[in-house]
Formats: C-alpha cells, sequence, structure tokens
C-alpha cells in the first residue's frame, strides 16, 4: 500500500467539475458549524451543507452539517475507521428543539401504560437496580443515504455518515420492562423524550417511536446512560437515551424520560402517515403511493461502508490495502466482496465477527491492480439470509433504507 493513501489531491481527482469547485470554495467560506474543517466534496458529491450560525458544537469534531437548526450533522467515510465511533465522530440527528442544562442526578425515566408496577427511576435506580452492561451497537438513521435517490426525496439528504457504531453503556430494556411486569395485552412501546417540537407549542413531542414487544425483549436493547467510556454527548441523548440497534435510529429515543407500553401500534408523532414506511410493493420513481399501502420500517438492509483509503486517494504502486465496516439490521454479515471492475468480477475481503451482536464487522482487503490509471473500488456486503447490497435501492417516496453499495475512487500510479 502506497504511503500516500489518505492523502487527497482534489486536482486530479476525475470528475471534479467547476461546480465542484465552486462549491468547495463556498463551503469553505462558511466554515462547517461542528468543528472547522471543511471536508472535500470528494467524499460527498451530494453535500448540500448550510452556513454555520456560530460557534462549533464541543467535543465534535469533523461532521458535515446538513441543517444547522435543528442541527443535523453526519460523517464522512473516511472518519469512520475506528472500529468503535468515537463520540466526536459520531452522527447527529434532531428533530426538534434540543434540551439545554438537564441535570442527570434529577433525570427521571417513567415506565408505565400496560405494566403491573409503573415506575419512576432516576439514574441511580438503574445503576443499582439491574445489570449494567456494555455493547458495541450500530445505529443508522433511516434515511442515511437518502440524497442518492432520483427523483430526490423531502428529507435530509444524507450521504453515508448518518451511521456510527459506538460502545454503549446502560442497563437492558428487557430487564427494566421485566421488573415493571409486562402485561399480556402489551404489544407495542412507546419512547418520550424531552426535546420539544419546532414550533415550540408545550407538550408537543417533535418524535415518539415505538417498537413490536418482541423487538423490545431484544437483549441488546439498551436504556444507555453512557457512551465510549464517558457520559453520553448531549447532541446524542445525555444524560438518558435508548439504543435499539439494527432498527432504524429513530428508534433510539434520545433526553428519554417515558417508555409506555400500549396495546396497539404506537401513533405517536413519527410513527403515523409516511413516516418510516416504505411501500409494500415496488413502486416507479417519484410515484406517489397512497398511506395504507405503506409499511413500518423494522430491521435495516445490510450494509457496508468504504472507510480507508478515503476517496480522491492516490495509490503509488499498485498495491491497496482496503478497509470497512458491513451491517445488517437482525442478523449478521456473511461476506464482503470488492471489485475494482464495475462489478463484472469480485473477490472476497476478509471479514471480522462482530464484537457482540448488533456491532458492526470490520472488512478488509489487499487489491492488485493491472496496471495505473483511474479506478473504483466498489465494495458489496451479504447477510445471513443471503442478502446482498444492491447497486440500486428501491425508490420510496421518503428516501429511506438506501444501503446500495459505496465505493472510492482511486488515481493509481
Ligand atoms: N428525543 C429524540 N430522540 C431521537 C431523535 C430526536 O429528534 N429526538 N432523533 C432520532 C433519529 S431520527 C435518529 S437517526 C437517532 C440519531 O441518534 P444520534 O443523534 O445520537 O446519532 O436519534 C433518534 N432519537
Ligand atoms: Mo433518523
Amino acid at each position: 500500500m502506497s504511503e500516500e493513501i489518505g492523502k487527497v489531491r482534489p486536482a486530479r481527482v476525475p470528475g471534479a467539475s467547476r461546480r465542484d469547485f465552486l462549491r468547495r470554495a463556498n463551503l469553505a467560506a462558511l466554515g462547517t458549524l461542528v468543528g472547522m474543517a471543511v471536508p472535500s466534496p470528494q467524499w460527498n458529491p451530494f453535500s448540500r451543507a448550510y452556513a454555520a450560525e456560530s460557534a462549533g458544537v464541543r467535543g465534535k469534531d469533523g461532521l458535515t452539517v446538513l441543517t444547522p437548526r435543528p442541527l443535523n450533522a453526519e460523517t464522512p467515510p473516511h472518519l469512520l475507521d475506528d472500529e468503535v465511533t468515537p463520540t466526536a465522530r459520531h452522527f447527529i440527528r434532531n428533530n426538534g428543539i434540543v434540551p439545554a442544562d438537564l441535570d442527570p442526578a434529577a433525570w427521571e425515566l417513567r415506565i408505565d401504560g400496560l405494566v403491573d408496577r409503573p415506575m419512576t427511576l432516576r439514574i441511580d435506580d438503574l445503576r443499582s437496580g439491574f445489570e449494567v452492561v456494555t455493547h458495541r451497537l450500530v445505529i443508522e438513521c433511516g434515511g442515511n443515504g437518502r440524497s442518492g435517490f432520483e427523483p430526490p426525496t423531502r428529507g435530509n439528504q444524507w450521504t453515508y455518515g448518518a451511521v456510527g457504531c459506538a460502545e454503549w453503556t446502560g442497563v437492558r430494556l428487557a430487564d427494566v420492562l421485566e421488573a415493571a411486569g409486562v402485561k399480556s395485552t402489551a404489544i407495542y412501546t412507546a419512547h418520550e423524550g424531552a426535546d420539544r417540537h419546532l414550533s415550540g407549542t408545550p407538550g408537543k413531542l417533535p418524535i415518539s417511536r415505538g417498537v413490536p414487544i418482541e423487538k423490545a425483549m431484544d437483549p441488546y436493547n439498551l436504556i444507555a446512560f453512557g457512551m465510549n467510556g464517558g457520559p453520553l454527548h448531549p447532541m446524542n441523548g445525555a444524560p438518558l437515551r435508548l439504543v435499539i440497534p439494527g432498527w432504524p435510529g429513530s428508534c433510539s429515543q434520545k433526553w428519554l424520560n417515558r417508555i409506555w407500553l400500549r396495546d396497539i401500534v404506537h401513533d405517536g408523532p413519527k410513527m403515523t402517515g409516511s413516516s418510516y414506511r416504505v411501500p409494500r410493493y415496488p413502486v416507479s420513481p417519484g410515484a406517489s403511493v397512497p398511506e395504507e399501502d405503506l409499511e413500518i420500517i423494522h430491521a435495516m438492509p445490510v450494509k457496508s461502508l468504504i472507510t480507508r483509503p478515503r476517496t480522491g486517494a492516490h495509490v503509488s504502486g499498485l498495491e491497496l490495502e482496503v478497509a470497512g465496516h458491513a451491517w445488517v439490521g437482525d442478523s449478521e454479515v456473511t461476506k464482503v466482496d470488492l471489485s475494482i471492475d464495475f462489478g463484472a468480477t469480485w473477490q472476497p475481503a476478509q471479514l471480522s465477527p462482530p464484537h457482540n451482536p448488533h456491532a458492526w464487522q470490520r472488512f478488509m482487503g489487499r487489491i492488485r491492480f493491472p496496471q495505473s490509471g483511474y479506478f473504483e473500488v466498489w465494495a458489496r456486503a451479504t447477510d445471513t439470509t443471503g442478502a446482498s447490497q444492491p447497486f440500486r435501492a428501491a425508490w420510496n417516496p421518503k428516501g429511506y433504507l438506501n444501503n446500495a453499495m459505496h465505493h472510492v475512487s482511486v488515481q493509481v500510479g
């Protein structure tokens, strides 16, 4: 592998157009809200980053801001190379007004609805009353990859980086629900947090989602108060959040203050209408689909991301080490293949088992190029069901579940 891997030479990247140049100049002038590094458009060809409002967010670094208010920011793929995503690099997805000045010692979580023993728990009660566990868990926004859909769909134009695999510490959601006593009539959870609706209307929640009780009982779901050995970052839900790995990130309520159990599919904000739903049948791109033909997204599909080298890298010599992560909702990734000829031929990468269920899996491959020139390295993951990443994800009205293959472009020689 070349020593120059990781360096970017924008001028030599094919496809760099005047428009790219102007966009880069524009971004450089504006800076980004989170950290001041301005990412090169090479990794992020669809970026529509917005202007910074004011100061950066403490404890976040290198993220690209999609919208400043509410703050939505994603991580460039090459900054997701760590096996455990550092707190500073975990993406941020906010739907409402983020609560400020929260006191972890006074924080209360209410468990009620269809339970035998409604409870109000402080974080200390969680620590002392339940087994505290730490797991590496993937959170991926259901809309990650939305910017790749044609025609475009409304919503945050995530490219690749609305995903992370941090090490979360907390107690099992299942243990807490069992302690409260789940009534036999309960079929769905409902999650509430302390953020407020953008309208400012008192009592109006920006988002409140839930999962079927069977998924709620997955032993890897956490009520988390720790992230990567420290506290949660305020933008990632401090002092308390849910982590429901493998399902759309929206299930993982931040600033969590209530979980209630219901005997119907939860109907809170962003549970109904077209939110986090996809058509039950294939639709033509751009079609409008009646709401009754949409169904709620459950497990996320198999996906992978090349994190090394970064796109635009220059390879001197003919060999290259390629690395990244692969993950899938509720099963496991069984293989990752790499192609340097646009999918005509594939070679297997080495794939590590997950550190624990619902952690992403490292892949690594050694590429030998037949000659110098421009190449694209494509990665394709396959899961235990035999499903692989498509070259194009099925279009859907809200732009969810884009698990199309990722690639990096490199100049060899
Ligand atoms: N209270 C609350 N929880 C929330 C959200 C929110 O806006 N408010 N956004 C959800 C969505 S859509 C996602 S993808 C994840 C993102 O988690 P992160 O911001 O920690 O990366 O949080 C989820 N939990
Ligand atoms: Mo999301």
